[in-house]
């Protein structure tokens, strides 16, 4: 009798669940017409592109075009890599005639997130982000409690029977697992999985891997030949100083790498940019805090501090105790941090 219910509570819920997915469908073609010209907008990160991506496929054959545009430029090696491979046609906002399309579509965002979007009248806005006042449109589905706009779009292709292409499930697949940093997120709910799961049989896991493994780019390998040489370890620590860097996120790939390695209780590796010093700590978060080692060894000099595990300090180099004429080097990086911990 119990499980008989469940049942019929299930197929309810099911059912009405589906019933929304179509509703939402429906709603969402109706304010379309065959000789629209759509311009989608995002805020280009990989949820945003993917998600652009499947609203242009549930318009294809109901518009006379999509375009998808996006006002920020693309740094992040990982989402250039995901575009350049799955070859997803992405213009730059300020080189299309954004004046000129018939309907505008936001994705992944809302109209007051960006002065630029702020300025566009928008027919249709889907995201996931806290519902934000001030803006209207003529469709708006904003799910708060979605880890990913990825997983609400699954539901749209899916309501439209539509089964996405491999590059599409490819890039919606590394969407949501961005989004929900692998499902760690909180922001998480049944309906991630749910997509996630049915993406997963179609999604090329080996195009995913590589789109996280790409975070290198070819003239930063220098900074592996500097971080060989340079190394030092004392007392179960590896200490690394850099010299001058082009970005402090090689510190952390350098850092992170060092980690690998077997014996080495902690990572600190340091580098000069601008006119700062930037330290990053590494350690197991085991009887170990990160965090307050960065406050106590470089507290004194400008922002320092982060978690058990990880944690970075950046301080101006003039705050320094160097002597002068001296450069900072991995002696001075060791000499700093041993000044408080033996
Ligand atoms: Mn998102």
């Amino acid at each position: 009798m119990i499980k008989r219910l469940e049942k019929i509570a299930d197929s309810v819920t099911q059912s009405a669940s589906k019933n929304s997915a179509t509703s939402r469908l429906q709603g969402f073609w109706d304010i379309f017409d065959r000789d629209d010209e759509v311009l989608i907008l995002i805020s280009a990160d990989p949820d945003a592109i993917a998600s652009a991506m499947a609203v242009k496929r549930l318009l294809s054959y109901r518009v006379q075009s999509v375009a998808i545009g996006y006002p920020n430029e693309i740094r992040r090696l990982n989402n250039i890599t995901m575009v350049e491979r799955l070859k997803i046609p992405l213009e730059r906002m300020h080189t299309l005639p954004v004046k000129d399309y018939s309907k505008y579509i936001l994705v992944d965002s809302q109209p007051n997130h960006q002065p630029c979007f702020e300025k566009i009248e928008f027919d249709a806005v889907i995201d996931h982000h806290p519902v934000t006042k001030g803006w209207d449109a003529k469709f708006i589905d904003i799910r708060p409690e979605y880890g990913a706009v990825a997983s609400m779009m699954v539901e749209y292709l899916r309501a439209a029977n539509i089964k996405p292409s491999v590059a599409l499930a490819t890039a919606l697949f590394y969407g949501i697992k961005v989004d929900t940093q692998n499902f760690q997120k909180k922001n998480m709910q049944a309906g991630d999985g749910i997509s996630f799961r049915y993406l997963f049989n179609i999604a090329n896991l080996n195009l995913v891997r590589k789109f996280e493994l790409t975070e290198l780019r070819r003239s930063e390998l220098k900074y592996f030949r500097i971080a060989l040489n340079e190394v030092k370890s004392r007392k179960e620590r590896a200490y690394v100083h850099l010299g001058k860097v082009g970005t402090p996120d090689i510190l952390v790939i350098i850092a992170d790498f060092f980690n690998h390695v077997d014996k080495f209780d902690w990572v600190i590796v340091s580098g000069v940019y601008g006119e700062k010093l930037v330290v990053i700590f590494r350690c197991d978060g085991y009887r170990k805090n990160a965090g307050k080692l960065a406050q106590k060894t470089f507290g004194e000099y400008g922002p320092a501090g982060g978690h058990k595990e990880a944690a970075r300090a950046e301080v101006p180099l003039k705050n320094l105790p160097l002597r002068e004429n001296h450069e900072f080097t991995t002696n001075s990086l060791i000499r700093i941090i041993t000044r408080h911990v033996k």
